[in-house]
């Protein structure tokens, strides 16, 4: 395909994939709640498109009925951070929202793209000026999801400080989030916004929240917000993704499941399925293509 035969293409799915998200979510950076029978969760994949986003698109999806993507599409090598994130839109679009339910990750946003590939990947690729329909579209994007009665989120739980500066769980339920963020938010500049795509979970009990090495702004969440934040609504616990991972890692006694789907970092891409709300198996595709599935229980320890 020529230069633009490919941005033709790639704005066509892309505002294809914004019309319906925008019809079905109506700006709200929270949505749900999604009930599925089967469900696989995939973590950041970071442009894995051919190691890995391929694989669950084709043969995990025939074997499940919603697919839950967390974050991080693009950034990073192997660059192909493009057709990653077109190849979800497009499952997306095509099954009208039905097949596929996608989150913003951190690296959806101008503060990594310009320092992490995407911006320099979609300018060669598809011309200069392209990246600009990619920032508008991210904007837009959900920040996070409830399903099967997991809290579904890039990152993690957001605080702020109280009247004497202590921190405290600035959202007590999802649908507060509603309430409190609006879209569209560009980097995000909402507090909450963006501690709901950066912070990390620490299974610390001595502190709520800890300035995070990341950088201002993030922190760590531990024990007690966590808690406190699933009986709001008598959630199961917490899926994300953001930090890396040899597949899965489960902290909190199971209260928070991490998934990571990438490849760069030379460990496996794992797969999170969910039967009900229970969650059942990992697939774990290693770096050499071996693809292992372990039941759940095996990788509680990890
Ligand atoms: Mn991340």
């Amino acid at each position: 395909m020529s230069q633009s035969e490919l941005r033709e293409n790639a704005f066509a799915i892309l505002e294809k994939a914004k019309d319906l998200m925008l019809d079905l979510y109506k700006r709200r950076p929270h949505i749900g709640p999604f009930e599925s029978k089967r469900v696989a969760f995939v973590g950041d994949t970071h442009g894995a498109f051919e190691e890995v986003t391929k694989f669950v698109l084709g043969a995990v999806s025939k074997e499940v009925d919603l697919i839950v993507f967390l974050g991080d599409y693009v950034d990073r090598e192997p660059p192909n951070g493009l057709e990653n994130l077109l190849a979800i839109l497009k499952v997306f679009a095509d099954s009208k929202g039905e097949k596929v339910v996608f989150i913003r990750g951190n690296h959806e946003s101008p503060l990594t793209n310009y320092y992490y590939g995407f911006y320099d990947e979609v300018t060669v690729k598809l011309g200069g000026g392209a990246y600009e329909k990619f920032k508008e579209f991210f904007s837009l994007m959900p920040i996070s999801a409830e399903v099967n009665g997991w809290f579904v989120v890039h990152g993690g739980l957001p605080g702020l400080p109280d009247q004497e500066g202590k921190m405290e769980l600035a959202i007590r339920r999802p649908s507060e989030i509603n309430e409190k963020v609006s879209l569209p938010d560009e980097n995000p500049d909402n507090p909450i916004a963006l501690q709901l795509l950066w912070n990390d979970p620490r299974e610390m009990k001595e502190y709520d929240f800890l300035p995070n090495m990341r950088g201002d702004g993030i922190y760590y969440f531990g024990v007690k917000p966590t808690e406190e934040f699933l009986k709001g609504d008598n959630l199961k616990g917490i899926i994300r993704g953001h930090e890396v991972a040899n597949g899965v890692r489960v902290l909190m006694e199971g209260k928070v499941i991490n998934v990571f789907s990438s490849v760069y970092h030379g460990e496996s891409a794992g797969v999170l399925i969910l039967e009900g709300n229970e969650p059942k198996e990992v697939i774990l595709i290693n770096p050499n293509g071996d693809v292992l599935r372990l039941p759940y229980g095996q990788v509680q320890g990890y």
